[in-house]
């Protein structure tokens, strides 16, 4: 039996329409997921790498260390930057802190905490002291309890 009989007339374009919005949303969940690279934002020479202490995480304080590095590995100083912890499911408070200037490149958070066990995603945003700005993103999978 073709989907076209099954279907009556009437349903047909609603089908088709909820067909594009799951296309769309597949599309989104995609974008989303390669954010981070090196097309994600207007700095793409820079490389940016996280270190998450304690190291595996576990649920409480912890301190997420953002360094910066320029196309020849220099290190990229006088960034301000935030960074955000999500949870990869929904309908949690995210967790939002500063990042602190040190030398050599490297930024330290302010405060941060996991509140739950489980996949997190970690946002670092902000602005170089070039005025141009900068947003990477890292998966962070099986935080533990
Ligand atoms: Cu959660």
């Amino acid at each position: 039996m073709t989907l076209h009989r099954m279907l009556s007339r009437r349903e047909q374009p609603r089908l088709l329409l909820l067909l594009i919005g799951v296309a769309l949303v597949l599309m989104l969940a995609s974008m989303a997921c390669t954010r981070g690279g090196e097309e994600s934002d207007a700095a793409g020479d820079v490389t940016m790498e996280i270190e998450i202490t304690p190291d595996p995480p576990e649920v409480g304080p912890a301190v997420v260390e953002v360094i910066l590095m320029d196309e020849d590995g220099d290190p990229v100083d006088g960034a301000e930057l935030e960074i955000e912890g999500n949870m990869s499911h929904a309908g949690m408070e995210p967790v939002i802190v500063g990042a602190i200037g040190e030398q050599a490149g490297h930024y330290v958070s302010d405060g941060f905490a996991f509140t739950m066990g489980g996949d997190w995603i970690i946002t670092v945003s902000g602005t170089l002291d070039d005025g141009r700005e900068i947003e990477r993103t890292f998966d962070l999978a099986g935080v533990s309890s």
